[in-house]
């Protein structure tokens, strides 16, 4: 099978970039590995364009990567607007932040058709397509309309949510049905996946059998896929870090204080506000603690000129001078905040610093942040990973402290019993958790997904002749 993975950022647009995105990250290197071409947005956009907009075309591993500039009338209304100011809100069950000019649903569907057309260039008999993100939501109804017969399939990174919340995005039918032009479509976790399965039912009317939904473009199988990371690496990489100067530095300034880790992008899916104001509550009820933990919270900035983005951004600047004001002391401050993105080889290095790992979002359909921070653990001195029940994560990682980011209370006591547990304790709960990342790595992930694509078109489009109108 010669495979054509599709997303709108991909790693490297520029040299030597670090990759602060969740996909971006976790594809590099299974895509580099399997000789798929890889194609997406160059970051760049450019008026007047035509199919063949591919800014640079370069090798990666044994396939390519191929970048693309996208049409500058559109870009706006398909990036900043739709899909994430109503389909990332609304994906994550906030509903609340759904905000779509009037343009940005034709513009996000343009975008999708233009993507479309360029892939033609890459299609070959054998050719099978794996679409990434809610930004390509209608690209496989689009490549069907340009004749394409052959296996795609369609990946959520996301939750997906409640049909009460996704029914508040506008055009929300229109997009599921395309959706169902997907020969297989996978989600992160079990509710993710019935969650849509019931939009289906309840929604379109639609019949579901053991996971097959059958509507006019066919049959699409619907399953789930949680992503991993590339543990053995992860982990190699973080015990090479320690060594190295960002990470001896970090090391040097901490004069016996133990360290709590958030890594995250600047996003109100995160529970960022919620997390230090957790680690607020906690140095108010124990006082004892002051001087000798630290919070370092990396947040690195994203999708900076949407509202809510900005509006989140100056709050949590202010929350953090308030509690460093606070508590702070003339040669001790609780918290560390750095808006900047770090290599994957530093990252590891801070991680295995860290004896608290605390990741905990609202929403979030996997996080990588936390399984990162298991793999770059030391065995014999393992940290402890304080864990949102609300990450997809979460269903794997069991014997981290499992919290509820709406509970400040439950989440400064989760972070103080972290501090203190003892090493037998850490090192058992920190083994489980390694066996559970052991089963699902980023490679598994990418096998079993391309399997079931393969399996799905076999089986599926046979029936695209008899089918049933949605
Ligand atoms: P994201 O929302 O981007 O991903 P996450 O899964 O935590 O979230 O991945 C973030 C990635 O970026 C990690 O690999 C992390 O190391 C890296 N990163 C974050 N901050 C960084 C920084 N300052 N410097 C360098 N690297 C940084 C989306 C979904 C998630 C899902 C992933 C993958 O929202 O739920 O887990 O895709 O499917």
């Amino acid at each position: 099978m010669n495979l054509v993975v599709v997303s709108n950022r991909v790693a490297r647009a520029r040299a030597n970039e670090p990759l602060t995105g969740g996909l971006a990250a976790a594809l590099l290197p299974v895509v580099e590995k399997s000789g798929a071409i890889w194609v997406g947005s160059s970051g760049r956009v450019r008026d007047g364009l035509h199919k063949d907009s591919f800014a640079e075309v370069q090798a990666l591993g044994a396939g390519a990567l191929a970048l693309l500039d996208l049409p500058a009338a559109h870009y706006g209304g398909y990036y900043e607007g739709f899909a994430n100011s109503a389909l990332w809100p609304a994906l994550h069950s906030r509903s609340d932040l759904i905000h779509v000019s009037r343009d940005d649903y034709q513009s996000y569907r343009e975008v999708n058709a233009f993507m479309a057309r360029a892939l033609m260039r890459f299609r070959k008999p054998d050719t099978a397509f794996w679409i990434q993100d809610y930004h390509f939501l209608s690209l496989g109804a689009e490549l069907r309309d340009l004749g394409v017969r052959h296996p795609i399939g369609f990946f959520l990174h996301t939750p997906w949510p409640t049909r009460a919340i996704i029914g508040a995005v506008p055009h929300h039918r229109d997009l599921v049905e395309a959706m169902l032009a997907y020969d297989l479509i996978g989600f992160q976790t079990d509710d993710d996946c019935e969650n849509f399965l019931g939009y289906l039912q309840s929604e379109l009317g639609l019949k579901i059998e053991d996971g097959v939904v059958t509507s006019r473009h066919g049959k699409s199988r619907c399953a789930v896929f949680p992503i991993g990371i590339d543990v053995e690496k992860f982990a190699l990489q973080a015990a090479k870090a320690s060594s190295h100067p960002d990470v001896s530095r970090l090391r040097r300034s901490l004069h016996g204080e133990q360290l709590a880790i958030g890594v995250d992008r600047l996003d109100y899916s995160k529970g960022l506000v919620n997390r230090i104001n957790a680690f607020d509550r906690m140095l108010t009820s124990q006082p004892a603690l002051k001087r000798t933990v630290t919070l370092l919270q990396i947040a690195t900035p994203s999708r900076g000129t949407i509202e809510a983005y900005g509006n989140l951004q100056s709050e949590l600047a202010k929350l953090v001078s308030d509690v460093n004001g606070r508590h702070g002391e003339t040669d001790w401050m609780p918290i560390r905040y750095l808006n900047r993105g770090y290599s994957q080889t530093v990252l590891a290095g801070l991680y295995r610093t860290a004896r608290v790992g605390v990741v905990t979002p609202l929403h979030d359909g996997m996080n990588l942040v936390a399984k990162e921070y298991v793999a770059a653990q030391n065995p014999a001195d393992p940290g402890v990973l304080v864990l949102s029940k609300f990450a997809g994560a979460a269903n794997e990682l069991q014997t981290a402290l499992l919290v509820n980011p709406h509970e400040i209370d439950g989440m400064a006591r989760a972070i103080a019993t972290a501090f203190s547990m003892p090493l037998t304790e850490r090192r058992m709960r920190w083994e489980a958790m390694m066996r559970k990342l052991r089963a699902g790595t980023i490679q598994q992930w990418f096998a079993d997904f391309s399997d079931a694509l393969e399996d799905a078109q076999a089986s599926n489009r046979t029936v695209v002749s008899e089918s049933v109108a949605v």
